[in-house]
């Protein structure tokens, strides 16, 4: 296993946390962060030795900030090939999160922006504190949004607000997230950790088989026709009949008590 210098995880009742652990920087994405990120997502993979988690919570450390961005002070002397290579970095990484099976929740507790918000974006949903704030604030440093955000932000709240975040650059507060859709939830600042925490816990007791095919069916659907993802669905659907967890589900529910799944 890769040693993990800016990356710290933890695992307990099947839920994983991986946190950005450079406080000092409000976590900002310097190229060893986006390594590591990458490195977590083969982690968590298939292949990984977490790959039995059945929920990842995906934070930052330090209570100010979940990631303030790409870090600005490794990207001011970049040539124009520099940038794309590191931009390209954060892609993989984001995307090999964004392709994980089970459910990752972006924990916001503090400033997303830039490649923050984009790293939150690419989890399945975003939980915020109410102390949060979100922007991609690219414009002021005269670059656009380098990985993904252009796109999952105009897919996440619709292209109109996202043009409007992203050429104005400006900031939200939780309140206005939640209001336009870029969060699911907001919690009270303190405390935040342990209500996202619970949440994850109420996903993992759900049956991992069919909360995993839902998510690779949403996902997939995205980005084609309609009836595509429908016959998608179907198959999915037909799939998860072939399960003892299908069988326990149902069971349990005409025999009144709770569902024991097994990913089975
Ligand atoms: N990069 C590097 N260091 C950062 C940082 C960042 N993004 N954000 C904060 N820090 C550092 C500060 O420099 C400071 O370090 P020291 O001076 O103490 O050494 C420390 O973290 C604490 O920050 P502040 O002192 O500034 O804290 P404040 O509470 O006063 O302000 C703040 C918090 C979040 C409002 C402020 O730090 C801030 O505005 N940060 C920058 C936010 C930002 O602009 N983020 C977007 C970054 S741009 C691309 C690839 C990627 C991207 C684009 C293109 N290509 C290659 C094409 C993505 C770009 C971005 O993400």
């Amino acid at each position: 296993m890769a040693d993990f210098e800016t990356l710290t995880f933890e695992s307990a009742d099947g839920i994983v946390t991986v946190t950005v652990n450079r406080p000092q920087k409000l976590n900002a994405l310097n190229e060893q962060v986006q390594r590591e990120l990458w490195a977590a997502a083969q982690r968590l993979g298939p292949d990984g030795d977490l790959a039995g988690a059945a929920v990842v919570i995906l934070t930052g450390a330090g209570g100010k900030a979940f990631v303030a961005g790409a870090d600005i002070k490794a990207m001011i002397d970049m040539t124009a090939i520099q940038g794309r290579d590191f931009s390209a970095l954060g892609h993989r990484a984001f995307d090999a999160i964004e392709a994980l099976p089970m459910p990752v929740i972006a924990a916001v507790d503090g400033f997303a922006l830039g490649g923050g918000l984009e790293l939150a974006m690419s989890a399945d949903f975003i939980y915020a504190s109410q102390a949060s704030r979100f922007g991609q604030p690219e414009v002021n440093l005269g670059v656009i949004p380098g990985y993904g955000g252009t796109q999952r932000l105009a897919r996440l709240v619709g292209p109109a607000k996202a043009r409007e975040l992203i050429y104005t650059g400006e900031m939200i507060d939780a309140a206005e997230a939640l209001r336009i859709g870029l969060v699911a939830q907001v919690f009270p600042t303190e405390g935040f950790m342990a209500a996202v925490r619970e949440r994850a816990a109420l996903i993992a007791k759900r049956g991992a088989l069919a909360v995993t095919s839902a998510k690779r069916v949403i996902n997939a659907g995205l980005d084609v026709p309609i009836e595509r993802g429908c016959e998608m669905e179907r198959q999915a659907f037909g799939l998860l009949f072939g399960t003892e967890d299908r069988r326990e589900g149902m069971s349990a529910f005409l025999e009144r008590r709770d569902p024991q799944f097994k990913g089975r």
